[in-house]
């Protein structure tokens, strides 16, 4: 299959068709430089707690490289660094948010994954089934800050998979590959039906909410395989994600950790919340929380 960036046809029949385009080239090697290095200060605390932390053990004579292979991932970057915020908001990514998603965009999570040589990868998943958009229109951004490959766990697509807009079931797995996240089954698509993505460090993978994706462990000799994710959905959606309000029914529920990227807020009214704190994700060799 040619990967959709090699084509000539608009970014948004691309993205129609398959669920997904390439932004190649949106990060610079500064800037890639530049969050790299915030990465390391993120994982050693310098911006702040992060939950679950200490369990990662970081010592304060540890290396950039030792504290950084302490962690998998770290989920709401963009609550400790305003770089990280900057950039799920960096222009280059927006705009095409818009092509996809409408004028007006709303962000609710960011992920950073440092993912080191032999740790494991995510389980086939939609990311609707995690964070249920009214609209359908949940979108991510993965912007790649190493080169990643098939030997280092990027991302694996079915491409066309999001059209159907079914949401698979999902289930608790033992498979080692992969992280303690449940995983999707009953898909009509077989592993043959999936491709690797494999996109240089600074480009981004943009992808549809009910995309089956997955990635791989980073099986490499070659360091980490980092990432700076957003999640984005439109504005005029409600997000009915965390447990409601004694009193509100989940229709009605709406998370409002979120922070606005493009255009106006038509619930600007509600104002913003502080829901969700920056945490670590448990990796399988820390034991599966169940
Ligand atoms: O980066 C990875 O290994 C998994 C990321 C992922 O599945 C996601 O962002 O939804």
């Amino acid at each position: 299959m040619q990967l959709a960036s090699a084509t000539t046809e608009s970014l948004t029949s691309r993205y129609a068709r398959d669920g997904f385009v390439v932004l190649e080239g949106v990060l610079d090697r500064p800037e890639i430089d530049g969050l790299l290095a915030e990465a390391v200060a993120i994982c050693r605390g310098e911006r702040g707690p992060i939950e679950g932390a200490q369990a990662a053990g970081v010592r304060p004579d540890d290396t950039d490289d030792e504290v950084l292979r302490r962690f998998l991932c770290v989920h709401y970057p963009h609550k400790l660094s305003q770089l990280m915020r900057d950039t799920i908001s960096h222009p280059a990514i927006v705009d095409p948010l818009t092509q996809v998603i409408g004028p007006n965009v709303k962000a609710m999570q960011s992920m950073l994954f440092i993912k080191s040589e032999g740790r494991p990868g995510q389980a086939w998943h939609q990311d609707e089934g995690f964070i249920p958009t009214r609209d359908r229109s949940l979108t991510a951004a993965w912007i790649a800050l190493d080169d990643a490959t098939t030997e280092n766990g990027c991302l694996w697509v079915v491409p066309g998979s999001h059209r159907p807009g079914v949401l698979y079931p999902d289930r608790e797995h033992d498979d080692p590959r992969y992280d303690c996240t449940v995983e999707s089954y009953g898909f009509p698509w077989s592993e043959e039906d999936a491709v690797p993505v494999e996109i240089a460090a600074g480009s981004v993978l943009l992808f549809n909410g009910y995309l089956l994706h997955k990635s791989l462990p980073n099986s490499g000799r070659h360091g980490c395989r980092r990432a700076l994710v957003g999640h984005y959905m439109s504005a005029e959606s409600l997000l009915p994600w965390a447990a409601p309000e004694p009193g509100v029914g989940m229709a009605r529920a709406d998370f409002r950790d979120i922070v606005l990227v493009s255009g106006r807020d038509p619930y600007g009214w509600k104002g913003t919340d502080e829901v969700r704190r920056p945490r670590v994700r448990p990796d399988r060799a820390g034991g599966c929380d169940r």
